[in-house]
């Protein structure tokens, strides 16, 4: 096995800013209570689902609490201003980031699940009506599917999915015949988090376009790992969590191009959101808060502005670079035996993570070997229940990788994966 260590990216430093990369782990699951520890250095693979989170942003949440926590836009005290500003860079940032015009298409919610709700509930409800279709693809998470296929079943619309190739591609000419002037919603994952495969989201704006309908492109695993741009891919909804690139968990971003959010009405309403009410009717506040409904996520706000800071440090492109080369290394490497399936496209033109399965194995007891090797990964659907039925498995294994993993954790995964191996046979 190879363990050759060029990394486009300082691993060691990366990994010193993550102490929770240095527990030792113990094998019994069973008995783990928080704090356990064992005597096997933890591999941490489960990236896709949450990544950990530096010191850096850490320290800014203990800072904001510490020394400035306060409610938002109403309080006229010193505090209150302070994390006002706060709140609002934090928009700033996140516009920044994903190269959106600026705050007011930026909406701040719980996770990309929540963001896809908003959609689905605020234009969705309004704006579908029979001889309209949704059109996903086969590898949604059940984040887009479940909530389109509930809001087509409210408002008469139909779901059409376009195919996913053998290889594990999206087949655009199936999008293509799909894609036509009934469609008004294109709603696609950015990364597959089960197959690793990037969709070409650019032809798919083009498309949907010239029927002049919309896309939604869920980002829950480029914009941790890629560098992101809305406005080049023109899309007209981009989502993403915070917690899978870095930041605390419990804040999600809506990405809308405002002329389309201008347009929508509330999906929560309340305080902060209003701009006037009276006992007969209310008005709405300026974008993004009229969709920051109550208060809103502050400290988890701050935080992932910590998170951009920290991860724009490093780099998006080196990033990028760091996780197609470990997730290939990982697919050739786990490819070479021959009872195990990994699945999406070979290669670096790819998600960072590769998911398996070993024959006659199911997912769960493998993953629960792999714990005893202290290597951390995730088993089931991943949350693409329909995908792995097309697939013809009930689940499967998926390593996942992040900034701070290494080649030599890919062969440690690899070792207990072999080990597991000759446990079964
Ligand atoms: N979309 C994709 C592509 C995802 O991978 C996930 C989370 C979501 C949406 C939902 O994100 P959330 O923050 O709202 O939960 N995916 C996973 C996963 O693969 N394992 O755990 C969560």
């Amino acid at each position: 096995m190879g363990t050759q260590t060029s990394y486009p990216l300082d691993v060691g430093s990366i990994r010193a800013d993550f102490p929770i990369l240095d527990r030792q782990i113990g094998g019994d699951i069973e008995n783990a209570g928080a704090g356990s520890d064992g005597d096997t250095p933890l591999v941490y693979l489960d990236n896709a689902a949450t990544s950990q989170t530096p010191k850096a942003v850490v320290e800014s949440l203990v800072e904001y609490y510490y020394e400035y926590n306060a409610n938002v836009h109403r309080g006229i005290h010193h505090l209150s201003q302070e994390a006002s500003v706060a709140y609002e860079d934090a928009h700033d940032r996140v516009a920044e980031f994903i190269g959106a015009a600026g705050r007011e298409e930026i909406i701040f919610t719980k996770n990309t699940t929540e963001s896809m709700n908003l959609v689905a509930y605020a234009w969705g409800l309004q704006e579908l009506g029979p001889g309209d279709t949704v059109v996903l693809s086969e590898m949604e998470h059940h984040a887009s599917l479940v909530t389109w296929q509930q809001i087509a079943k409210r408002t008469g619309a139909e779901i059409e999915y376009i195919r996913v190739d053998e290889a594990g591609y999206l087949d655009m000419e199936h999008a293509d015949e799909l894609i036509d002037d009934s469609t008004a919603m294109v709603s696609v994952v950015h990364i597959s988090n089960t197959l690793g495969t990037v969709t070409p989201v650019e032809t798919l704006a083009d498309m949907v376009h010239a029927h002049d309908g919309y896309l939604f492109v869920d980002g829950a695993q480029s914009a941790p790992t890629q560098p992101v741009d809305v406005e080049a891919m023109d899309t007209d909804f981009f989502a993403f969590s915070g917690h899978k690139m870095c930041g605390p968990t419990g804040i999600g971003v809506l990405y809308g191009k405002e002329s389309i959010l201008s347009s929508m009405q509330p999906y929560l309403y309340g305080g902060e959101m209003i701009r006037s009410v009276t006992y007969e009717d209310s008005s709405w506040e300026e974008l993004p808060w009229k969709f920051e409904a109550g208060t809103p996520v502050i400290a988890q706000a701050i935080g992932l502005h910590a998170a951009i800071d920290y991860l724009e440090d490093i780099g998006m492109d080196a990033v990028r670079t760091h996780e197609a080369e470990l997730a290939s290394y990982a697919y050739e490497e786990l490819s070479q035996f021959e009872d195990i399936e990994v699945y999406g496209p070979p290669g670096t033109d790819r998600g960072g993570l590769v998911a398996f399965n070993l024959e006659g194995v199911h997912a769960h007891d493998l993953s629960t070997i792999l714990n005893d090797y202290g290597v951390a990964i995730r088993a089931g659907d991943h949350c693409t229940q329909p995908l792995h039925d097309k697939l013809g498995v009930p689940a499967s294994t998926r390593a996942s990788f992040y900034i701070y993993n290494t080649r030599e954790e890919v062969d440690a995964l690899v070792d207990a994966v072999d080990g597991a191996r000759q446990l079964f046979r």
